[in-house]
């Protein structure tokens, strides 16, 4: 029951991340290959809606977005630690920083690359899930200013790298995963052809470091097993208090769970519990039974509903 279950798809860059988490504490974990777009009839279950990948499960525990699942594998399994020196702030600090600034920047200099290789409908989801065209003529008109923005980041990073052997010293952390995760995209889709418009001399090193961390041990699992092992579970007792929350909410009070950039349609269910980093709502459905879903603070609003 204990097992962690990622519901993801091998080219999502956010899901890459946490694949490198499991390989950086050499773990077991089942693999649910999710669709990358809508519909997603076995993942939606288990969020109350919530489709963006990855989606960690544990039993009847649902952790959505990398913010809040690399600190929930931390929890769960503290060692070798992603977090040295016990910069857990900081390291979620430098992921928010980078993937506010890069993911779009880095995903159209791929499409500029590929994206007359992306099915129409792929493209038209995107653009309004996202808000963002990745058709080829879009991406390649897009790139002076994508460049920019890689640059000026990218800069940045070398920066903080600069003398080390990772982003916090000797050791690698969630920030070494939460920033190289966007650079694997590019090069995985958009070649060599991409990678030659970015400054990555200076990351190159850092680059095979944390690409030798691996993925742990990745085991196949069907999504309706992953569902029948919430259905036959319980959730884990709350650990963030059932009126912590900052804004005034209350234990057992219907709420809306929203994105602040993209993909913002409200995801519903009671509130279970909350504080500054985390809120726990409760969802019921048929396939799944009860299930708590879990989301960080930090870049959700929730309300009322
Ligand atoms: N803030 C989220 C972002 C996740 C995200 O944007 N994931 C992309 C794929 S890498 C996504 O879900 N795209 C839409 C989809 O797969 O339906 C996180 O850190 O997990």
């Amino acid at each position: 029951m204990d097992q962690l279950i990622l519901h993801h798809y091998d080219f999502s860059p956010y899901s890459e991340a946490i694949r490198l988490a499991f390989g950086l504490k050499d773990l077991d974990w089942q693999s649910v290959e999710t669709p990358p777009m809508a519909p997603k009839p076995d993942l939606v279950p288990l969020t109350a809606g919530y489709r963006r990948a990855p989606v960690l499960q544990v039993g009847a525990d649902v952790y959505c977005d990398t913010r809040l699942i690399l600190r929930e594998i931390e929890r769960r399994h503290p060692k070798p630690t992603l977090y040295p020196w016990g910069q857990i702030g900081m390291a979620s600090a430098v992921g928010d920083w980078w993937n506010r600034l890069t993911f779009f920047p880095g995903a159209q200099l791929a499409t500029s690359v590929m994206g007359d290789q992306i099915p129409p409908e792929f493209i038209e989801e995107r653009r309004a899930l996202m808000g963002h065209d990745f058709t080829r003529a879009a991406s390649v008109a897009a790139l002076p200013v994508n460049r920019q923005r890689l640059h000026a980041a990218i800069a940045w990073l070398a920066e903080m790298l600069h003398g080390r052997a990772f982003i916090f010293g000797d050791a690698p952390s969630a920030a070494d995963l939460s920033t190289y995760h966007i650079l694997w995209f590019i090069r995985q889709n958009g070649g060599a052809e991409a990678e030659a418009m970015l400054p990555l001399a200076p990351l190159r090193d850092w680059t095979e470091r944390v690409a030798a961390l691996g993925h742990g041990r990745r085991h196949k699992m069907e999504a309706q097993a992953a569902l029948d092992i919430a259905r036959h579970a319980h959730p884990g007792p709350a650990r963030a208090p059932a009126d912590g929350d900052p804004g005034g909410l209350k234990h057992g009070q219907r709420v809306a769970v929203r994105a602040d950039d993209y993909a913002r349609d409200p995801v519903h269910g009671i509130l279970v519990a909350a504080d500054a980093e985390t809120v726990v709502i409760r969802h019921e459905e048929a396939r799944v039974g009860v299930v708590h879903v879990h989301f960080p603070r930090v870049g959700y609003d929730v309300v009322a509903a």
